[in-house]
């Protein structure tokens, strides 16, 4: 009966001797997959596997969830606190008391020198959320500087923005099961099956089952689309008069949902007249996408049933990038397609944790979507954490991309970076190493000492990394997933929300507030703290997440006393009429005027430069540079460049050529390929000193978020012998 079976020599699976599974959420991308590590007989990780009961991911994970468990041994990992006077002083290696008693005093020193909004904090995306809380607390309650913002100003700060300014609230309000639903979906800037792999397999095997029409707005050829029905290569940064043209059309041929626009929004009328504006013929001079498509398009999403709008970087990294979300929701508004199942607005996110800390940092206001503009908010916060309500800002301070030019200034003397690498993440490399150079207190605190930044820092404090610790992290589809412990902290690493609180007992004020150590009361505040709000989980717990394998928000006290079960959290937002989060329930229509404010190539610079991902590797490359099966597809800093441009040039393909911008310049190996149009090139940012010594990061107004995908370049050729060497550096494995 088995027939041949000796022939297919089937793969045998090494015994890795796992005696033990533990619980936790993949540290890496936004979709939020459940993931067990298994430990041998003397604790060590030593393999990961999908959790095969967990709605995200049903077993499955990428390329990077499977190597996982090789990252808390990995290369440069921090093992002890270091110190020292002066960036050009060898760092000395000390104990954590006597580096957190140097930075609190270095602290109160700046603050009471040069004023309080001196010393800023920038923080990240990729901690948990009961440390992302207790951070906020720290900066709010005790410390008190308002420059306090995340490296989401450089990732989803024109979502957040877009969202409040048509919804009235940040929250994504639909899910991974609308593709299951929805009859039509347009994919912008979003490049799935390499940025989100698990939630492309979920939109994938859901089109496999009932055939819908994929569309893909990007002027790449991306993974994503060349699976399209569609692809439309748009002229980067015009996003939003290709929105304005499909809303012309819908609106010209009566195809919107006027009950819906009747019932749940505001300024239907100045919306209409605008679009009129933006008839094909205009619009497809400027977009680069024919009238015929545009026409097609608007009639192919507007009459399907339910039709579902994603994004991600490629509209929120733009000059228009609030203005392309409030488009996104416009287009999703006019065909009453929000709350329903398959008809969403929903807004990708990048991080594992960026949601968490949009909802409990108090990066940009207080906890729970609270804002510090508002007295009843800034009057609870204040009375649940024992803090004068008058200590807080009554405005929201600078953002990420502002703190740097304020460091520049003068304004700005210390830094804290919690978990991001602005070396390699900012536009324009050079002036950020200038401006970290100026600083008189900076301090790195990262699970990695070999991060590009430790060489401006003064102190370093090793932080635990991810499933060293427990906590839980929120996805793309708000659900709430945790990471339990695997192992103890590498060395003599500590804990995020240990070292916050740690921080916090420096401080006369820090020592009168309760900071607790365990996560879950620190889990237990903030349910209290969320309940009666959108982003209520007063009826979640630690271990009722981990038993569901994550529970979407909002999850109440109430829905838990219903005793469902399995809990079933908030799918979607706003699937009743009219709950929109301003004070009449309706959403706002806005007009969207095009301005065109973008570099763009000319003669001296002719190609327009794009920049992203790649799927094997995660952002700065300090965790997958150092995992070898990562690493490998790709350890060399490349771009991406049409043949026929690179004939005209003398080229070859594998050759090195200088990128060079108005701003610098970088080597770069060249691949050649038809995924980018002829003036185009497309540089993955995960490198050192590479694309971002190019872009400029023009700012969005709304959002202050960094126009990363759009800037102008030249190639050079160069010589090879020294652009290899050259290159060498930047090969971590
Ligand atoms: N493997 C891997 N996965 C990741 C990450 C990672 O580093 N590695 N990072 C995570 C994070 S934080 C984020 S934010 C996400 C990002 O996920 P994505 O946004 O999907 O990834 P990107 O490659 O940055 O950009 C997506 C696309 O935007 C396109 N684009 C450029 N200009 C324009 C334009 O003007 N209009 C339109 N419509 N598109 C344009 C680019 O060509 C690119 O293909 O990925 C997350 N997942
Ligand atoms: N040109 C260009 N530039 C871009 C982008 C682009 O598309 N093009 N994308 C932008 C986007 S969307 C993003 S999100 C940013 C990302 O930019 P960054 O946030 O600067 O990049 P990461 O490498 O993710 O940095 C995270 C740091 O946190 C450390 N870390 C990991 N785990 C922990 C932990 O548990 N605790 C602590 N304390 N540290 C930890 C890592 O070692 C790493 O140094 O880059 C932006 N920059
Ligand atoms: S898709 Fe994202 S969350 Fe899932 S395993 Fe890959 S990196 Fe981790
Ligand atoms: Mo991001």
């Amino acid at each position: 009966m088995l027939f041949g079976r000796n022939k297919k020599n089937p793969i045998k699976i090494a015994d890795k001797g796992i005696v033990k599974w533990n619980y936790s959420t993949c540290g890496y991308c936004s979709t939020g997959c459940a993931i067990e590590i298994g430990v041998n007989e003397d604790g060590i990780p030593v393999g990961a596997r999908g959790v095969a009961g967990a709605d995200v991911n049903r077993g499955k994970l990428c390329l990077k969830g499977i190597f996982e468990h090789e990252i808390f041994e990995s290369e440069g990992r921090g093992k002890t606190p270091l110190l020292r006077d002066n960036i050009h002083d060898e760092f000395k290696e000390v104990e954590w008391d006597e580096a957190l008693s140097t930075m609190a005093s270095e602290i109160k020193r700046i603050q009471q020198t040069y004023g309080r909004d001196a010393f800023a904090i920038v923080s990240t995306g990729q901690i948990l959320t009961e440390g992302f809380y207790t951070l906020g607390k720290l900066a709010r309650g005790v410390i008190g500087t308002n420059n306090y913002d995340g490296n989401t100003t450089l990732c989803m700060a024109s979502a957040v923005s877009g969202y409040k300014r048509s919804f009235g609230s940040d929250g994504p309000p639909g899910c991974y099961e609308d593709f299951e639903n929805t009859d039509c979906l347009i994919a912008w800037g979003s490049n799935l099956p390499e940025q989100h792999p698990i939630i492309y397999w979920r939109f994938k095997e859901a089109q496999e089952k009932r055939k819908f029409p994929l569309i893909v707005v990007d002027p790449r050829v991306t993974m994503l689309a060349q699976n399209a029905d569609i692809h439309l290569p748009i002229t980067p940064g015009t996003d939003v008069v290709l929105m304005n043209a499909l809303m012309h059309v819908i609106l010209a041929e009566g195809l919107q949902d006027q009950d819906y626009i009747d019932a749940n929004t505001n300024g239907f009328e100045a919306l209409k007249a605008e679009v009129e504006n933006y008839d094909p013929m205009t619009a497809a001079k400027i977009c680069g996408i024919d009238e015929d498509t545009i026409r097609n398009v608007a009639r192919l999403y507007a009459k399907a049933d339910s039709g579902m709008n994603i994004w991600t970087m490629g509209i929120n990294q733009s000059t228009h990038g609030s203005d392309g979300v409030v488009g996104i929701n416009n287009l999703s508004l006019i065909t009453g397609n929000i709350g329903k199942p398959g008809g969403t607005s929903l807004s990708i996110t990048g991080q594992c944790n960026a949601m968490g800390t949009r909802e409990w940092s108090s990066c940009s206001g207080l906890p729970g979507y609270r804002l510090l503009e508002n007295e009843q908010d800034r009057q609870e916060i204040a009375d649940f954490w024992g803090v004068d309500p008058a200590f807080f800002p009554k405005k929201r301070g600078m953002a990420q991309t502002d703190i740097f030019p304020a460091i520049e200034a003068g304004k700005i003397k210390g830094l804290w970076l919690v978990g991001t690498n602005p070396m390699t993440s900012m536009p324009n490399t050079a002036r950020i190493r200038k401006t970290l150079e100026k600083l008189e207190c900076c301090v790195v605190q990262d699970s990695y000492v070999d991060v590009e930044t430790t060489p401006y820092a003064h102190i370093h404090l090793p932080a635990a990394i991810w499933a060293e610790k427990e906590g839980v992290f929120t996805n793309t589809e708000r659900r709430v997933n945790i990471t339990r412990k695997v192992k103890e902290p590498y060395h003599n690493s500590k804990a995020d929300l240990h070292i916050f609180n740690a921080l916090a007992q420096q401080f006369e004020q820090g020592r009168k507030m309760n900071f607790p150590d365990q996560p879950s009361e620190v889990f237990e505040e903030m349910k209290t703290l969320s309940k009666g709000r959108l982003v209520d989980i007063s009826g979640m717990s630690h271990d009722l997440i981990e038993e569901n394998r994550g529970v979407q928000w909002p999850y109440t006290e109430q829905q838990l006393k219903k005793d469902d079960k399995p809990p079933q959290g908030g799918k979607r937002l706003y699937t009743e009429t009219a709950t929109f989060r301003f004070p009449d329930g309706r959403a706002k229509l806005i007009p969207l005027p095009f301005a065109d404010n973008n570099e763009r190539p000319d003669e001296q610079f002719p190609f327009w430069l794009n920049s992203g991902r790649l799927v094997e590797h995660f952002h700065t490359r300090t965790r997958t540079g150092k995992i070898g099966n990562n690493n490998k597809y790709s350890p060399t800093p490349f771009m991406e460049m049409n043949p026929d441009a690179a004939a005209d040039l003398n080229i070859q393909h594998q050759s090195y050529v200088r990128a060079v911008s108005r701003r610098g310049d970088a080597v770069v190996m060249v691949m050649l390929t038809q995924r980018v149009p002829r003036n185009m090139v497309f540089i993955p940012f995960h490198f050192f000193d590479c694309v971002n010594r190019l872009t400029l990061g023009l700012l969005d107004p709304y959002s202050r978020q960094p126009a990363f995908k759009q800037a102008a370049v030249r190639i050079e050729p160069i010589n090879q012998e020294e652009a290899a060497r050259l290159n060498k550096a930047n090969r971590q494995f």
